[in-house]
């Protein structure tokens, strides 16, 4: 059989903040001291609201929440990097991400307490709400990608999904898509080890989740996801590329240290060491001691960011459970259909309110 090198790739792995806190003084991102805190007060805001929403979860008073922690370097290090203009297509587990582009701490609470106004994004902000649709953020980014490419506008859209989506045909279907017509995309996939139940290597024999962006002509990349300069540095010049009718495919390495929601457990199917050992790769540890080393971050204002965000958390579990008084959960099923199906009328008169929607 003749053969000749047909094709050839190579896949790059980016890590700028080592797990000791060293920065890599040649890829440092150089980001002034107010982005520094920026990025570090928006990974402890996220970690502090999934802690309140697992325990509210846990009382009672609120439905599933889908924690992202341990995954804050890669959303906020991602949701910063995007200019207002851009657009954010996230997936249901992208808490860190939303509070970073501005949406309130209470409106999370209230999309987790079966609240349509939860799912009510802030005037001017360019994100779309959340879609539990696996793999459905590749498509959507996609085609909101293409349009900003039709219309020659500078801004990119970023689309987040995890590493079990790109088993999808959406995530493919996207990325191709968005290949042929140069649209403005960053393909974002927070690789947090597990779908559900299904480990990294059940999802793929692909050494690299990076590496399907090869098969639709588009850039892959991967980075250290629990490194926020790495994650940063690249999802900016990503989005440059994107800018340009050049999709990208960004993979970021990190874990979901808790459960997939809070209707798993994951001690069914993984081991204690095994969460051990990406704990001591933890995103906001690493990122203090950098901050410490260079005199950024000291005791004093990490307690001034920890208690501002205590009472901006406080005021938003009040915010959010005066609301549920205000709001009727019943109107989720006005909206949707003009006449309701009888079992969503059965399910909205069992919920207690009116038939016909009146
Ligand atoms: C199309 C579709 N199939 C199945 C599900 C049920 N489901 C919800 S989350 C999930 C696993 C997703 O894993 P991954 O894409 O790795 O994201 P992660 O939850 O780890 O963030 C599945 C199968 C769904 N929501 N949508």
């Amino acid at each position: 059989m003749p053969s000749e090198r047909a094709a050839e790739f190579t896949i790059n792995h980016v890590q700028v903040l080592d797990r000791e806190g060293n920065v890599d003084e040649e890829l440092d991102p150089d980001l002034s001291e107010e982005r520094l805190l920026e990025l570090y007060r928006g990974m402890k805001r996220a970690r502090r609201l999934d802690e309140r929403a697992i325990a509210l979860q846990r009382r009672g008073e609120s439905g599933t929440i889908a924690p992202a922690l341990g995954q804050e370097a890669a959303q906020v290090g991602s949701a910063v990097a995007l200019a207002e203009d851009d657009w954010m297509v996230p997936s249901f587990r992208e808490n860190a991400a939303y509070l970073a582009r501005g949406t309130p701490p209470h409106a999370l609470l209230w999309y987790a307490m079966g609240m349509e106004e939860g799912a009510e994004i802030p005037d001017g902000q360019n994100d779309l709400p959340p879609s539990i649709a696996v793999g459905s953020q590749a498509i959507h980014a996609a085609g909101l990608g293409w349009a900003q490419a039709i219309k020659g506008e500078e801004h990119a859209t970023i689309g987040y999904f995890g590493d079990g989506a790109t088993s999808e045909g959406d995530v493919y279907e996207g990325m191709n898509c968005a290949g042929v017509y140069d649209a403005h995309t960053v393909f974002f996939c927070q690789n947090n080890q597990y779908a559900i139940s299904v480990p990294r290597e059940k999802q793929t024999r692909a050494e690299t989740i990076a590496q399907k962006a090869i098969a639709a002509g588009i850039t892959g990349v991967q980075v250290d996801g629990n490194d926020v300069l790495g994650v940063h540095r690249v999802v900016e010049e990503a989005l440059e590329m994107a800018r340009k009718g050049e999709p990208v495919l960004v993979e970021a390495m990190t874990y979901r240290q808790s459960m997939h929601t809070t209707a798993d457990d994951p001690s069914v199917y993984r081991e204690r060491e095994e969460e051990e050992g990406w704990e001591e790769r933890d995103p906001i540890d690493r990122f203090e001691t950098y901050l410490e080393g260079r005199g950024i971050l000291d005791d004093e204002t990490r307690e001034e960011i920890e208690e501002a965000i205590e009472e901006e958390l406080a005021e938003a579990v009040e915010r959010a459970q005066e609301g549920r008084e205000e709001i009727d959960p019943a109107e989720m099923f006005d909206h949707v259909f003009s006449e309701l199906p009888p079992e969503l009328e059965s399910q909205r008169a069992a919920f207690g309110g009116e038939e016909n929607g009146e």
